[in-house]
């Protein structure tokens, strides 16, 4: 199994999560050997409490969300490539999952990262796929092109922002998951939506999306079904933000 996408920055997110379990033993080791019965109702001692509850608590999203890696091999089928690496389901563990691999723009040409709601495969033959389409953002390299305003890095954390935190409201039901594809002459960055007829929520979710993000280009929406016929590089769209 390649790990060519793990990163150097698995010791930043060990450590720091070996200082925060040293600072609770200290306070559970406290408690134990007595030595905070004198400061019993002391507000300090509660505070020291707390801290260490909030210290050891994780914060839980909405969804169990699960990363998948595609690496492109012409040996195998288009499905074969894409390897699930894990699932999280707190603001915790998102971080320690993002620091620990490499940033998109470290990745080889080809490669792609998919970040779904658990229980949806990110691909368009999933049944809450089907029916969906895609808010896409093209990133086409190159100097002097407009939408390299924000690095793809920048980008794709934005926009995971946004999923994790169920940013588009009610219709962050709608939303499925999100991809980014590093290819030769653009990297495209795309967040699946399950109803490609729903245009109140398609909008809304560009919208947001568009403002969240800061970028001063144009996004467009297309079905699955537009991009899974189109001929050229660009696919009929049905939306534009
Ligand atoms: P791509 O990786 O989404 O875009 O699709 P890329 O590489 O930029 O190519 P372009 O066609 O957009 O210019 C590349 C190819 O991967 C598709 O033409 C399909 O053959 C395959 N593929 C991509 N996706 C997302 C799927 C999918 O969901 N299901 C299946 N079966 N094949 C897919």
């Amino acid at each position: 199994m390649s790990i060519c996408f793990l990163s150097s920055y698995s010791i930043m997110a060990a450590g720091s999560e070996i200082t925060e379990q040293g600072d609770t033993n200290a306070v559970v080791n406290m408690e134990k050997d007595g030595s905070t019965d004198d400061n019993a109702g002391d507000p300090a001692s509660l505070n020291a409490d707390i801290k260490a509850v909030q210290l050891t608590q994780k914060h839980p999203l909405q969804n169990e969300w699960v990363l998948w890696y595609f690496k492109p091999d012409k040996q195998k089928k288009w499905d074969e490539c894409l390897l699930k690496v894990s699932q999280f389901q707190a603001v915790e563990d998102f971080w320690a999952l993002y620091n620990h691999i490499e940033l998109a723009s470290n990745l080889g040409v080809g490669c792609d990262y998919n970040i779904f709601k658990n229980g949806i495969q990110p691909m368009w033959e999933d049944d809450r796929n089907k029916k969906g389409g895609r808010w896409l953002f093209v990133l086409a390299k190159g100097k002097g092109n407009p939408n390299q305003s924000k690095a793809v890095d920048e980008l794709w954390l934005e926009v995971l922002l946004c999923l994790i935190g169920e940013a588009f409201g009610e219709d962050s039901d709608q939303i499925c998951g999100a991809v980014v594809n590093v290819r030769n002459k653009m990297d495209k960055i795309a967040v699946w939506t399950s109803d490609s007829k729903n245009s109140a929520s398609i909008l809304n979710i560009g919208r947001t999306l568009k403002q969240r993000t800061g970028i001063n280009f144009q996004i467009n929406y297309e079905a699955h079904a537009d991009t899974q016929v189109k001929t050229g590089s660009v696919a009929k769209h049905s939306h534009t933000v």
